[in-house]
């Protein structure tokens, strides 16, 4: 009889990984009602039940991953199953949304890229190669201009000009405001989001702020008179209003991983197809008549996109920057 049942199973997330181990939280908190002898061996039932995991659950990938050359990765959903020693192992690990290498971390629904909208000002290119790179990963870019409370200029406003026709939601915030972040979080609820960004744009900081972490931040450092932080392991940090949160540490430039040709590259300028250029090759850049160059002229495509599309087009063509 028992041999007809399935094997129990826990679908979970991977949160962490420390010396071996990874730690996964339960997608459903209520998984030990679901846990009856209907459907599971009972004495399997029995040892849960009568010992129900700490949550995370600590947890170790199953011989066959090891043997597939298959490595669990932060963000994995997986099955989990007990083993006969009252431990967890990792069964399954479903197909992944997208993954990425730094930070290690895989499933990633949106991409909330970070710059500060002074003290550093804006670099519109790196902004620009971000949002390219967040699509052709499959994750939603989100743009969060920080330090709001130092914009006396209307900075927000002339941002927002350039990057809400392109289809982009902008969001602008201080970590100094309490009111400022609900719209930040009510569009990550329920889903796993990194924040990338150059240094000392407020990253850490908007993390201790959404989520129940505490990240060091520039202000920590200057205080224990520590240089620059030193990011520790990647983590799903759990956000206030639910989802996950992973911090990054800052960079200044970036290459973009995937290989794209400089003819395709207006595709991920979502506001240039709007403008239904009528030629099917056209590269937007001398061509007469060209639906794009009208509508930068117009003002209906802003300028400083058409200007970074012209920069990466050149680097694409002379192939200075490998992509
Ligand atoms: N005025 C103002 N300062 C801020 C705000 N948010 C962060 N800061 C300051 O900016 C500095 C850098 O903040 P961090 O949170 O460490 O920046 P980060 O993006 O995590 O930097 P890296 O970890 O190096 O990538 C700190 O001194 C913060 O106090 C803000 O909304 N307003
Ligand atoms: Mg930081
Ligand atoms: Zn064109």
């Amino acid at each position: 009889m028992s041999e007809t049942r399935e094997e129990l199973k826990i679908r979970a997330r991977i949160i962490k990984g420390i010396g071996g181990f990874y730690y996964a939280e339960p997608l459903d908190p209520l998984f030990l009602s679901g846990i009856s002898e209907d459907r599971y061996d009972p004495e399997t039932v029995r040892q849960v039940l009568e010992n129900p995991p700490e949550i995370p659950i600590e947890c170790k990938p199953r011989g066959i991953f090891r043997h597939k050359k298959m490595k669990p990765a932060i963000g994995d959903l997986i099955a989990l199953s007990p083993d006969s020693e009252g431990g967890w192992v990792i069964t399954e690990i479903e197909d992944r949304r997208n993954s990425f290498i730094r930070p290690a971390v895989v499933n990633v629904d949106i991409a909330v890229i970070c710059f500060a909208l002074t003290k550093p000002a804006p670099d519109l290119l790196l902004l620009d190669k971000l949002l390219i790179q967040a699509q052709l990963n499959s994750v939603d870019p989100v743009i969060c201009f920080t330090k709001r409370d130092t914009d006396t200029q209307g900075a927000f406003e002339n941002y927002s000009r350039i990057y809400e026709p392109a289809g982009f939601p902008v969001i602008g915030l201080s970590a100094k405001e309490d009111d400022s972040f609900p719209e930040l979080t009510e569009r990550i609820a329920g889903k796993t989001a990194f924040l990338a960004g150059p240094s000392g744009v407020g990253k850490s900081t908007l993390i201790n702020r959404i989520s129940s972490a505490e990240m060091d931040t520039g202000e920590l450092s200057q205080k224990l008179g520590r240089g620059r932080h030193t990011t520790r392991h990647v983590e799903l940090l759990p956000g206030l209003s639910g989802g996950w949160l992973v911090d990054t540490p800052g960079f200044t430039s970036l290459e973009l991983e995937q290989q794209i040709t400089p003819e395709e590259l207006a595709d991920w300028y979502p506001e240039f197809a709007e403008a239904q250029c009528r030629f099917a090759d056209c590269v937007h850049i001398s061509e007469p008549g060209c639906a794009v160059r009208t509508a930068v002229d117009s003002g209906e495509i802003a300028k400083e996109r058409y200007d970074s599309y012209k920069t990466l087009y050149k680097q694409l063509k002379n192939r200075k920057v490998r992509y």
